[in-house]
């Protein structure tokens, strides 16, 4: 009976294996959900929701987000938004067929009779109520339920992350929801907002999908960046190199996202006017972001670096992060845009940023948060051959297609005359696709090695000497999270305990 009482919530957590998972309210649970449908559907902004999920309750020190309930419902949502966009494969007419941006006049009822375009839309609905109750959860948890001490200066900067990305998409998906609601208006009511031959304009569709698209962009990206500065000084056993510029670098890059979304329209003909001022506002975004490179480069300089699995892959993303952003910004010239728009220079572009990036990031993350959500360190040499072969292959795959955009090779196509510098290019690419895969399947051995068999190092509260709350409480933390949370006197909670420690042995 003793032993009974001491465990606050024993038929929740432990009865019904599968039915608890079903009902769960828990952050922590909920966080793991969204991460593993993510790498069902394989996509990227539910894997940083699930990371937000799963994290900031514990770094903040509190019980569970602010509304445990809307929570649940957010992922059971994203959940049914997935299987409508899937089920538009078995639509009446045929499947969604306009591509990712579902540009009017390709999704008009002529062009896409069929009802997968619709699903589409719907599914996108669905999404955009999840992705809003996940913000609104957010921000109302990181403003109202930080431990005693935390002000905002002492706030981890990945939390600060998660509360720019909240404001930005309840910012950007209005945008997206108001258009794609009108495009359903356009294919089953009687209005021509985007068709041309009545009046309509395409255009106006492309302004308000790219004005939520852009910022977007940055919601993939700016938990990853919180999350690097999380991993960047924990194994350079450094404070962060300027933690207040980091954290307003974080803000400075959501206000200017909202600013730059017509430099995916270039070659529609905006004028030079138009086409200058998004020109400069795209490059200034490069200011806040260059602020954050060298903190990091600063953070690592002179550090007594620890080079396991999660630091390479976060070396890894600020390397191949930074040569996104370089890319980034000759594209962000308008004639060099007119060149390469639509060219295999922008597909290359936008992998480093979100595959060399976000993915990179998402691994350091994974690597580094693993102990805590299951309680087994993953295996170091099984995880850096995985970062190394991911590496390589990464590179293999995405530098070429620099070079195709460059010969003016376009997206999209799947054949093209043989011989020359494009085959040898596109083999390079192809054989690089193939060591990535084998770097991924290397990552989920060392899943299954330590998960599955259990030979995974048990790790204790703190396995990394970490800073943040997230690791004062148990790994994996009980349903309640922390039997007691230390008063915060910086952003170095775990840091300062540990001294305290050692000052009284
Ligand atoms: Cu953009």
């Amino acid at each position: 009976m003793a032993a009974r009482a001491e465990t606050a919530y024993p038929v929740t957590w432990k009865s019904g294996r599968v039915a608890s998972w079903l009902v769960t309210v828990d952050h922590k649970r909920i966080g793991i959900l969204y991460i593993a449908t993510s790498l069902f559907f394989l996509v990227v902004v539910p894997i940083l929701a699930g990371f937000g999920n799963y994290l900031v309750p514990l770094m903040i020190g509190a019980r569970d987000v602010a509304f445990p309930r809307l929570n649940a419902m957010s992922y059971w949502l994203y959940l049914l938004g997935g299987i409508v966009l899937w089920s538009s494969w078995f639509a009446t007419g045929g499947t969604a067929r306009a591509g990712w941006w579902s540009y009017p006049t390709l999704s008009e009822l002529q062009f896409s009779p069929g009802h997968g375009q619709d699903y589409w839309i719907l599914s996108i609905h669905i999404l955009s109520l999840s992705s809003l109750l996940g913000a609104i959860n957010f921000i109302v948890t990181i403003v109202n339920m930080r431990a005693r001490g935390m002000t905002w200066m002492r706030m981890p900067l990945f939390v600060w992350s998660m509360l720019t990305y909240g404001i930005l998409l309840l910012l950007a998906l209005p945008a997206l929801s108001a258009a794609v609601t009108m495009l359903l208006l356009d294919r089953r009511g009687y209005t021509h907002f985007f068709l041309p031959s009545k009046g309509g304009s395409v255009v106006l569709y492309q302004h308000m999908f790219w004005f939520f698209g852009h910022p977007e962009v940055y919601i993939m990206v700016l938990p990853v960046f919180g999350m690097i500065s999380e991993i960047l000084p924990v194994f350079s056993r450094k404070p962060i190199f300027g933690y207040k510029a980091v954290a307003f670098a974080t803000i400075g890059i959501a206000f200017f996202s909202m600013l730059v979304w017509a430099h995916h329209m270039f070659t529609t003909g905006l004028g030079t006017g138009l086409d200058s001022f998004f020109m400069i506002s795209s490059m200034v975004i490069a200011v806040p972001t260059g602020i954050k490179i060298f903190n990091w480069v600063a953070t690592t300089w002179r550090g007594n670096l620890i080079l396991d699995t999660p630091m390479l892959f976060a070396l890894g993303f600020v390397a191949l992060f930074t040569i996104g952003g370089l890319s980034g910004i000759f594209l962000a010239a308008f004639p060099v845009d007119w060149q390469l728009n639509d060219s295999y220079y922008v597909v290359a572009h936008f992998h480093y940023v979100l595959f060399g990036g976000s993915a990179f990031g998402f691994f350091a993350g994974l690597h580094y948060w693993w102990p805590k959500m299951f309680g087994r360190l993953l295996d170091e040499r099984l995880g850096k051959l995985s970062f190394w072969t991911m590496f390589v292959g990464f590179n293999a795959t995405f530098l070429p297609q620099h070079m195709l955009g460059l010969l003016g090779m376009p997206r999209r196509i799947y054949t093209y005359h043989h011989g020359g510098l494009w085959e040898a290019y596109n083999l390079t690419s192809t054989v690089g696709s193939g060591i990535l895969t084998v770097g991924i399947g290397i990552f989920l051995l060392n899943v299954w090695v330590t998960q599955v068999q259990r030979r995974g190092v048990r790790a204790g509260n703190d396995p990394w000497l970490a800073d943040t709350l997230e690791w004062y409480t148990t790994s994996p933390p009980p349903p309640h999270n922390f039997d007691e949370v230390p008063y915060v006197t910086s952003a170095r909670p775990l840091r300062d305990l540990r001294v305290k420690l050692a000052e009284e042995t």
